[in-house]
C-alpha cells in the first residue's frame, strides 16, 4: 500500500532527497510534470529586430574590427529569452553579417549547416568547396555542413546578409567541429554558378550524381527567380487562409527540403491579407523582403503585436499561435526546424482555432 502523505513522509521524503543527491540522482516524481508537460513550454518569446537599428550598429561594428580578426563580423540576433546563449529559437541562430569592400572573410568549415539571405549591397560574393556565387538582394545561398567556405566583397559597397544556423541544435546533441582553412580563401574549383546551371532546371546529371548527398548541390536560390514564381501564380492559385501563397525550396535531388536541418519558403502574403490562426511546433523565423504587415502571436494568453517593413527579422517560438497580416504585397523569407522535426516525427500543427 501506498505510503500516507502526512507531515512525517514529507521530512523523510525532504531526507532521502538530499541523501541521493551525493549519487547525483534525484527523485523524478517531484519534477514529473515539469518534464512531461501536455503540450510545449518553450523559454523563447516572440521577438522582432528592427533593420533600422540593427543596420546602424552592423555599419559602426565596421569601424570596431575587421571581417578577418573577426572571422566572421556578426550581430547575434539573440531571443531576449535566451540572452547570452546565441539562439534565436529554441535550435536556431540568427545574425546579421557584413563584409566591406575587398575584405575577405576567411575559410573555414563547422559541422552547422548555415544559409545566408542578402539584405544590401551588391559585389559580395560566398565561396562553397571553391565555387563561387555572386549574391543580390533576396538571394538564398546555402553552406551544407563541413562544406569550406569563405566570403568576400568586389563590389564598393558594404554586403550585408542575415546568417541562420542550426547551431543551437548541434550544439545541444554535442556535434561541434570547426577548422580553419590554413589560407583565406578556398582554392578555386567549379565555374561560378556551376551548382545552378547543372542541377537548377528540373534535370541532374544522368550519370555521376552523388547518391550520399544530405543537402541541395544548388548553393544559390536566386530571388529574381522564386520571387517570379510567386508572382506569377499569385494570379492564379488560391490563398492558403493562413499561409497565402507559401513555397518551400527543395533539393532537386530528392525533392526533400533544401538543407538537411533547416526547412526554407518564400511566402506572398496580397495586399489586405488578413490570415487564420495557425500553431506549429515549428520554431520559425522570419524576414520580410518586400512589403509589410505584422505578426499577431498568442504568448500565453498576451497578444504580441508585431509590425514588420522589409528587412526586419522577427521569430515565432515553437506553439506560439499566430496570424499574419499584410498592408500591401508581402514577401517572407521563412527558415524553420520542421525538417529535423519531421525526420523524428515530431512536427505538429493546429490550423484555426480546433
Ligand atoms: C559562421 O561560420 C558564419 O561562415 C556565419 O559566415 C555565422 C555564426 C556562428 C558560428 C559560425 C559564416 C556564424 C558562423
Amino acid at each position: 500500500m501506498a505510503p500516507p502523505d502526512t507531515a512525517d513522509t514529507t521530512s523523510e521524503r525532504q531526507a532521502f532527497n538530499e541523501e541521493i543527491k551525493s549519487l547525483s540522482a534525484a527523485p523524478l516524481w517531484d519534477q514529473y510534470h515539469g518534464v512531461l508537460t501536455p503540450e510545449p513550454e518553450v523559454k523563447g518569446v516572440p521577438h522582432i529586430w528592427k533593420w533600422d537599428g540593427i543596420r546602424e550598429k552592423m555599419l559602426r561594428a565596421g569601424d570596431l574590427i575587421t571581417a578577418k580578426e573577426a572571422e566572421r563580423r556578426v550581430l547575434m540576433l539573440e531571443n531576449p529569452a535566451y540572452a547570452g546563449e546565441a539562439k534565436a529559437t529554441e535550435t536556431l541562430f540568427s545574425g546579421i553579417q557584413m563584409i566591406l569592400p575587398g575584405e575577405v572573410a576567411p575559410a573555414h568549415r563547422h559541422t552547422p549547416n548555415a544559409l545566408r539571405l542578402i539584405l544590401e549591397g551588391s559585389g559580395g560574393y560566398t565561396s562553397v568547396n571553391g565555387e563561387k556565387t555572386f549574391m543580390e538582394f533576396g538571394d538564398y545561398i546555402i553552406t551544407p555542413n563541413w562544406c569550406w567556405h569563405d566570403h568576400g566583397n568586389e563590389g564598393d559597397e558594404p554586403v550585408i546578409w542575415q546568417d541562420i544556423l542550426d547551431l543551437p541544435l548541434v550544439r545541444s546533441i554535442g556535434a561541434i567541429f570547426h577548422n580553419p582553412y590554413p589560407e583565406d580563401r578556398f582554392p578555386a574549383g567549379p565555374p561560378e554558378g556551376d551548382s545552378l546551371v547543372r542541377y537548377g532546371s528540373n534535370m541532374v546529371p544522368a550519370e555521376g550524381l552523388a547518391p550520399d548527398r544530405l543537402a541541395s548541390p544548388i548553393f544559390s536560390y536566386p530571388y529574381a527567380r522564386s520571387r517570379e514564381t510567386l508572382e506569377k501564380l499569385a494570379k492564379t492559385t488560391d490563398l492558403d487562409p493562413y499561409h497565402g501563397l507559401k513555397m518551400e525550396f527543395i533539393d532537386p535531388t530528392t525533392g526533400g527540403a533544401a538543407m538537411s536541418s533547416i526547412s526554407t519558403f518564400l511566402q506572398r502574403l496580397p495586399k489586405g491579407f488578413k490570415g487564420e490562426r495557425y500553431q506549429t511546433t515549428e520554431g520559425c523565423i522570419f524576414t520580410c523582403l518586400e512589403g509589410g504587415g505584422r505578426a499577431v502571436v498568442d504568448a500565453g494568453g498576451t497578444e504580441t503585436i508585431i509590425e514588420f517593413r522589409p528587412k526586419d527579422v522577427f521569430c515565432v517560438p515553437c506553439w506560439h499561435p499566430f496570424r499574419l497580416e499584410a498592408d500591401e504585397d508581402t514577401y517572407l523569407f521563412q527558415g524553420t526546424d520542421k525538417v529535423v522535426q519531421t525526420k523524428l516525427g515530431l512536427w505538429r500543427e493546429k490550423r484555426g482555432n480546433a
